[in-house]
């Protein structure tokens, strides 16, 4: 399941189509996220608003775009470039990693409202390898 250099290219030319708009998919895939899978919001709870276009949402949303465009920047070497994520994730936030697949399809959803041509079933497969590959890097300090 590894990315072979096709699907990185792949990734790479999508993501900068993508990367003009990463607040607003952030964002979008977040609420959808907490709407469509209300128990991710359990790791929010200090949150003083987690509805949909409320400032923490939007910020949050450009962080974890911020961190996906980090890992498009490190695509030879996730484990290295996610490395400090994943200790914050499995350490501090003990997020469990089953949420990884959540968001990675709820952002893949987003991603296919915003570009429905973009996104043809050859982008999509590569898109969700490298997304399944981010997930396993930021699962890999859990054990
Ligand atoms: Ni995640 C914080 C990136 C998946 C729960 N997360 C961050 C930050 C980035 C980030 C960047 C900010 C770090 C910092 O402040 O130094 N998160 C990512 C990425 C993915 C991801 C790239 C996967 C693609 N995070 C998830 C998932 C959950 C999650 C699936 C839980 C459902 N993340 C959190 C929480 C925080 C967080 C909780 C802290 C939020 C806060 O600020 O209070």
């Amino acid at each position: 399941m590894s990315l072979s250099d096709k699907d990185k290219n792949i990734v790479k030319a999508f993501w900068a189509k993508v990367a003009p708009n990463a607040d607003v998919i952030g964002h979008d895939a977040l609420s959808r996220m907490f709407a469509v899978y209300p128990q991710t919001k359990t790791y929010f709870s200090h949150w003083p608003d987690l509805s949909p276009g409320s400032a923490p949402v939007k910020n949050h949303g450009k962080k974890v775009m911020g961190g996906l465009a980090d890992a498009v920047a490190n695509i030879d070497d996730l484990f290295g470039g996610l490395l400090t994520l994943s200790e914050l994730h499995a350490f501090q936030l003990r997020v469990d990693p089953a949420n990884y697949k959540i968001l990675s399809h709820n952002i893949l959803v987003v991603l296919a409202i915003y570009y429905p041509d973009e996104l043809t079933p050859e982008v999509h497969l590569s898109f969700e390898k490298f997304l399944a590959n981010v997930a396993l890097a930021m699962s890999d300090k859990y054990r």
